[in-house]
């Protein structure tokens, strides 16, 4: 299987220090032209199109928008797969996530067996991922039967990215949830990012440049925004952003 996307995303960040992805969540752009937000968020800079959503039902429509944003931007589509429906083989790679701090095994294991040989079969290339809920995580909490660490507890937030870690996981999402008040704590972004090795991913209520600064400081390597761009003005709104991660 290739490493392409991993090799690309390890490189972005030798450069940049911080990167930005773009989380596109077909099921919010029942009025809004996705292929148009790709564009803009790939002129403002981000460094690749994530695709995916807490409820999202139907593996055509999903092949069909991650075609079309496919045909549209050049950098990178990598799934961010909420269930088996997230799965489409036209994307460059997947996150291959378990929702480690879900009290059901069907997020943190049985999901991905079932997947797995689709996967394989298509050689998509997966990008290892242990997803960590912050606080309630917003639909993807509640759908995922999330047991959310608490806020102020980073010593929680660690111990299940080093558990992730130690079972080989290469990237770490600590995720406060799409569109939640509060993003994850610089503090609790900090603890971590200082006692893991791998790449940490930081999402959820990052809509301000000052919020995504606040995040790269902390020590986040990559910062997903989703709500953002489904709200108009994406390329002046996302320029900024990463404008914000760069300096
Ligand atoms: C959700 O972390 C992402 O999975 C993005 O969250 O939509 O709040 O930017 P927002």
């Amino acid at each position: 299987m290739s490493n392409h996307i991993e090799q690309y995303i390890k490189q972005k960040i030798n450069e940049q220090g911080c990167i930005h992805m773009t989380l596109l969540d077909p099921e919010k752009f029942l009025d809004l032209d996705y292929v148009t937000v790709a564009k803009d968020a790939e002129e403002a800079g981000t460094a690749a199109i994530m695709v995916g959503g807490s409820t999202i039902a139907s593996n055509s429509e999903l092949d069909d928008v991650v075609k079309k944003i496919k045909v549209a931007v050049k950098i990178p589509v990598i799934l961010f797969p909420n269930n088996l429906t997230g799965v489409s083989k036209y994307a460059d790679a997947i996150w291959f996530m378990s929702l480690l701090n879900s009290s059901n095994p069907y997020y943190i294991i049985d999901a991905q067996a079932l997947a797995a040989f689709t996967i394989r079969k298509n050689n998509l290339e997966t990008l290892p991922m242990g997803y960590i809920i912050i606080g309630n995580g917003g639909t993807a909490g509640y759908v995922g039967n999330a047991r959310g660490i608490p806020l102020d507890k980073p010593e929680l937030a660690l111990a299940y990215s080093l558990a992730a870690e130690f079972l080989g996981m290469r990237y770490i999402y600590l995720e406060a949830g799409s569109g939640v008040k509060e993003p994850v704590p610089t503090s609790m972004i900090s603890y971590v990012r200082k006692h893991i090795t791998g790449t940490l991913i930081v999402g959820g209520a990052i809509r301000s440049p000052e919020t995504a600064r606040k995040a790269k400081e902390a020590g986040a390597h990559i910062i997903v925004t989703g709500n953002l761009v489904e709200k108009g003005r994406v390329k002046e709104k996302l320029s900024e952003l990463i404008d914000s991660i760069k300096s």
